[in-house]
């Protein structure tokens, strides 16, 4: 991307209006490349300048200086061959901050350790770091899932949440942002027995931290999954899958291990992005 290597751009003053009937040229443009989900804010106001979300979108961030009229522009009855143009202008000067959110379709969400990356390298090319620690993911990232009978589409990996995220806790909270945009969150929670709250408990402090960040996140469809079913019998697994349903929350298991559960959760998936 350009604005890796470069981060000061000036495009061209415009050319001096000339003599011999002749405006000078407008300084030429130039063209920042940026990915798609790239905002534009003016870095001394905040304003928001832009918000480039399809291919090819293109934006003017500053001007160039037009070019100075020249000599014939100033011809009156009294002036028959001006002697002088006028100069070309400055350009515009602006200072702008560049945040790149992500598009994907699909937001993985759920506290650390409860599978997420994993799960993104089962489904995507992606390969997010996987590790038996929480906050093993500082950065997110995007995969891409190519299914047999649907489009493509995309999911994007998180850190892990916490209570109080919304509150700066944890890591979580400045990457939502990432997920503002998705279609599904795709709500992961672990049914690993050595955790301190129950799987019914830690969903309800991702589903708290998430409405209590974005209020508009509560209306955003979600599929729950619970993971690491292989660490638990299979009874164990379904009386908790009761005690979801006991409040109306319908969930699919998954284990990454043995990959029971995966295609159902793919498809489901699927069924909510295309089917209308
Ligand atoms: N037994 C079992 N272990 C799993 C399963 N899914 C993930 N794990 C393990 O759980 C640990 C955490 O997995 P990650 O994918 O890194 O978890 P995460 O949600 O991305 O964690 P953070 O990035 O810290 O938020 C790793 O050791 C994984 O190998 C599963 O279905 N079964
Ligand atoms: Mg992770």
């Amino acid at each position: 991307m350009d604005l890796r290597y470069r981060k000061h751009f000036d495009a061209e003053r415009g050319e001096h209006g000339k003599g011999s009937m002749k405006d000078g040229s407008g300084g030429p443009d130039i063209l920042i490349k940026v990915p798609p989900g790239t905002l534009i804010y003016d870095h001394l106001t905040g304003d928001l300048i832009a918000d480039l979300v399809d291919n090819n979108q293109e934006i003017t961030v500053a001007k160039g200086g037009r070019g100075g009229k020249g000599n014939t522009h100033f011809v009156s009855s009294t002036h028959q061959a001006p002697q002088f143009a006028q100069p070309g202008e400055e350009g515009e000067y602006k200072e702008l901050r560049f945040e790149l959110k992500l598009l994907a379709d699909i937001g993985l969400v759920g506290m650390p350790n409860a599978g997420k990356s994993t799960f993104l390298t089962l489904v995507s090319k992606a390969r997010p770091k996987v590790a038996d620690y929480p906050f093993t993911t500082l950065v997110p990232s995007l995969g891409v899932v190519v299914h047999k009978s649907y489009p493509p589409f995309t999911i994007a990996d998180i850190p892990g949440l916490i209570e109080g995220a919304h509150e700066g806790h944890g890591l979580g909270i400045q990457f939502l942002k990432h997920i503002e945009r998705t279609k599904i969150f795709l709500h992961l929670v672990s049914l690993g027995p050595d955790e301190e709250l129950g799987p019914l408990q830690r969903f309800e402090v991702i589903k708290k931290e998430l409405a209590l960040y974005d209020p508009d996140f509560k209306k955003r469809k979600q599929v729950v999954v619970l993971t690491k079913a292989d660490l638990l019998p299979e009874s164990e697994v379904k009386k908790i899958q009761k005690d979801f349903a006991k409040k109306k929350i319908k969930t699919l298991t998954l284990s990454s291990v043995t990959r029971d559960g995966l295609d159902e959760i793919l498809e489901i998936l699927a069924q909510i992005m295309f089917k209308k």
